[in-house]
């Protein structure tokens, strides 16, 4: 079962080829409110997109079964009035009784306790997608209904639940003469709102591309076909079943284009050297004639958007085949090439299965485990070597292709060069700025710190290369409120302005921003808080441009360092110090917990580590969700402006969503 916190590290001392399950190998950790209380932190948010979520996770946990080899085929159903049914016929999931809790099946120990992954043994899980799934009882606390049916040793067995409580026992419900999960539920609408609802198109395309990474299985959609709206595409019923795998899907993908491969770069084996099978990997990648591609990856068919580890395996992989293959042929021009000129014209696909996977980010979405990527290279270089070497009339087309957009790509830069030497001679940068060294915007950020302690802790954590720092004074001024005289007149706004380089208001250019992304750092407390929030007012108001080109994001320093004897880690707020501390440490050690007053007071390179380091720190991008433009509008509007009876209306009316007001 795929599960969000389940610790890889207690995970791992099982390995010992156990392969059958029983009861008492489920870790019990705690029940489901924090999971109702703070749904955010399980599932990413409480919006429709974060209700997706739900329908992933059992999807996962069905494709798991089937990735184990345990199923062949599930079936999706979406039905009227939001209700989703998923079905696997793998092995079903336990129903003996669990040892620790009388009268309490294992079913109901996984469906009602947060974390109840298993210590499973290496043999059962093979490829369980560890800790990204936020599991069957987080999507079982945030439905207000849920109905499982469990076919199992030729008995069938159902149990209902209510927001993460069963009904009632777990009832035998006759006999049955198949073996499978079912599950079908509705997602809380006192979590997500009465109107989210679940988009057939959304779970449609959800349920292809499992499809597509397990040609083993075979996935069954319906939706009502009152659910499809009339410019929808997605199919009332469909079969999905690939047995070409990712080659099917690149086919599909590319469509009637032409592309510089006939056939992709398609191939599958297995990840790791001498005998030690760490994993497994699929690909298909072919380079689109159009220059337009899109490489998605998964990891154990649980989608990665953000990348991370294995793509970062793919792309030296690649650059370093393309290159050789040059050299072999003796064409000087190909030493240009670097990794993005290949990556960003590839349409295609990267699936690696590994044990114990660990992805990083709010919502899990860029794979950290950190072996993966010299397996995957490894693995990428040598296909592809092989694959360049046995056709050199494609191959040949395209280096040619490849070094095109090299020579391209050199020329952009050259021009942005000049643009921003000419720019920044005419324009005197503010006092303050310690501005990066680097010649183009490409790759470079600022940091827009709180204060002048932290602005010098940041200086010296940062990359003089590629990164900005400018300390700002105290609180900035809020634009919402404010005259646009009283604007012009305030010098950290005009700092900010000049720093930028871009304009304001009517005159902004996003052609002309200094940097390519720009990141607000303030302190992990309410006054950061705050701070944070005029500067997203300001940059909403004055360049909300900026915003719409995912170019401004929000640091995400921590509060806490926890210590035990070598081992530290970091915690952005007091539920993840509680996560970190029930998860993250082994034996009875004591932790010592410090709490960061503020950013100045954290000594740089643990600055550097923990928040502006790009290879280790998370970022978050402030967006403007799609169609959400009036709310947002009128949000900033009540939250920041002129009237403050809109606030008080608005603390009113969300006073009992604050769980933990830090008062
Ligand atoms: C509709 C969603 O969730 N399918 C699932 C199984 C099968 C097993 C299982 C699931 C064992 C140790 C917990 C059965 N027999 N579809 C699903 N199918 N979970 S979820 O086991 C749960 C773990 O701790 C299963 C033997 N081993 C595993």
């Amino acid at each position: 079962m795929a599960d969000l916190f389940s610790s890889s590290k207690s995970g791992k001392a099982e390995a010992k080829g156990k392969s059958s399950y029983s009861a008492k190998d489920i870790e019990v950790l705690e029940g489901l409110e924090p999971v109702r209380r703070r749904p955010g932190m399980y599932i990413g948010g409480t919006d429709e997109a974060a209700m997706h979520h739900l329908a992933a996770e059992i999807l996962d946990n069905a494709m798991d079964e089937a990735v184990a080899g345990e199923a062949s085929r599930i079936e999706l159903s979406l039905d009227p009035d939001n209700w989703l049914t998923v079905r696997d016929n793998g092995r079903g999931i336990p129903v003996d009784p669990h040892p620790k809790f009388k009268n309490r099946s294992a079913l109901e120990v996984i469906l009602t306790t947060l974390h109840s992954g298993g210590k499973f043994s290496a043999k059962v899980y093979e490829t369980s997608g560890g800790l990204h799934g936020v599991g069957l009882s987080v999507v079982n606390a945030l439905a207000d209904e849920l109905e499982v049916e469990v076919a199992r040793e030729k008995k069938l067995w159902v149990q209902t639940y209510g927001r993460g409580k069963p009904k009632g026992k777990l009832k035998s419900a006759g006999s049955a003469n198949r073996r499978g999960t079912t599950i079908r539920f509705h997602p809380d609408p006192e979590i997500f709102g009465t109107e989210a609802e679940f988009r057939p198109a959304r779970l449609y395309r959800m349920a292809r591309a499992k499809a597509h990474l397990h040609r083993g299985v075979e996935i069954v959609w319906s939706c009502d076909k009152k659910l499809i709206g009339p410019k929808d595409e997605t199919p009332e019923k469909a079969v999905l079943h690939f047995p070409g795998g990712l080659s099917d899907f690149v086919t599909e993908a590319l469509g009637d284009r032409r592309s510089f491969t006939p056939q992709p770069f398609a191939g599958e084996g297995k990840l790791g050297s001498n005998g030690e099978a760490e994993g497994r990997i699929e690909w298909a990648l072919t380079w689109p004639a159009d220059g337009e591609g899109q490489i998605d990856s998964y990891c154990n068919t649980i989608p990665t958007p953000q990348g991370g580890t294995h793509e970062a395996g793919l792309r030296t992989g690649l650059s370093r085949s393309i290159k050789a293959y040059g050299d072999l042929v003796g064409n000087r021009k190909a030493s240009q090439i670097i990794a993005d000129d290949i990556m960003e014209g590839a349409l295609g696909a990267l699936s690696v299965f590994i044990r114990d996977p660990q992805f990083q980010g709010q919502t899990k979405e860029k794979l950290a485990s950190s072996g993966v990527t010299r397996l995957v290279e490894a693995a990428i270089k040598d296909h592809f070597d092989h694959w360049l070497a046995s056709d050199p009339a494609t191959a040949n087309r395209l280096l040619e292709a490849l070094i095109e957009r090299a020579e391209e790509r050199a020329q952009r830069k050259r021009d942005k060069e000049q643009v921003r030497k000419s720019a920044t001679r005419k324009l005197r940068l503010p006092g303050k700025l310690a501005d990066c060294s680097e010649g183009t915007s490409d790759g470079t950020e600022i940091f827009l710190v709180e204060g002048d302690s932290a602005g010098g802790s940041a200086k010296q954590a940062r990359d003089r290369r590629t990164q900005a720092v400018l300390p700002l004074r105290g609180k900035i001024l809020n634009v919402a409120t404010a005259t646009s005289e009283k604007m012009q007149g305030n010098q950290e706004i005009a700092d900010l302005a000049l720093a930028l380089g871009c304009g304001t208001g009517s005159r902004f250019e996003l052609s002309k921003l200094r940097y390519e992304r720009v990141i607000i750092m303030t302190d992990a407390d309410v006054d950061g808080a705050h701070i944070a929030s005029l500067l997203i007012t300001f940059f909403y108001r004055e360049m909300p441009d900026l915003i719409e080109a995912g170019r401004l994001y929000l640091a995400v320093p921590p509060l806490y360092r926890l210590t035990q004897g070598g081992h530290s880690e970091y915690a952005r707020d007091d539920a993840h110090k509680e996560e970190l501390l029930k998860n993250a440490f082994k034996g009875r050690a004591k932790i010592e917990i410090s709490r960061f007053k503020g950013l100045g007071e954290m000594p740089p390179p643990q600055l550097k580590e923990t928040t502006m380091d790009p290879t280790r720190r998370t970022l978050e991008r402030v967006v403007i969700p799609q169609g959400t433009h009036k709310e947002t509008q009128k949000r900033v509007e009540s939250l920041m402006g002129r009237k403050p009876e809109l606030r008080l209306k608005f603390i009113q009316e969300n006073a009992r969503q604050a769980a933990d007001l830090d008062i």
